[in-house]
């Protein structure tokens, strides 16, 4: 046998596959629309993204919060653009509160009332400026929202 009987069909045989794996991808691209080579365009969409405020902000009352006044609502100060919202949720035994202490002028005061644990609250920001809360049980507790314009 020859050395060229056997590289011939492993030849023909690779060229086989490979014809099959590009119009696999071929089909594939007609079929999402999606252009398979540019997979940058993924990133540079959660990086414009990233650039401007969330809309949609989501702050912990942590376990311990409270009995421990080294803790505080986490994050403590949080930027929501304007018209997002931002959601507290109690995952502390203890019963808190979110309650304004100072809004920006024209904007709506806000207060959870009781929260036990689990509960959530949220808050709609339609007026840009700094907004500052507390707990009103415990005097340790208190944060701030930023509405970005
Ligand atoms: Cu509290």
């Amino acid at each position: 046998m020859k050395y060229t009987d056997i590289i011939v069909p492993i030849l023909i045989v690779l060229a086989v596959g490979a014809g099959c794996s590009l119009a696999g991808l071929g089909v594939y691209q007609l079929t999402t629309g999606v252009p398979i080579f540019f997979p940058s365009s993924s990133n540079s969409s959660s990086s414009t993204s990233s650039t401007n405020a969330s809309s949609a902000v989501s702050v912990s009352l942590p376990n311990g919060v409270g009995s421990t006044q080294g803790l505080n609502y986490a994050p403590v100060n949080v930027t929501v653009a304007k018209g997002g919202k931002v959601t507290w949720t109690n995952n502390d035994p203890v019963p808190h509160t979110v309650t304004s202490t100072s809004v920006p002028s024209g904007a709506s005061s806000f207060d959870s009332g009781n929260m036990n644990q689990a509960a959530t609250y949220t808050v709609t920001f339609t007026v840009d400026g700094t907004y500052q809360y507390k707990c009103t049980y415990h005097p340790w507790m208190h944060g701030t929202v930023t509405v970005t314009g």
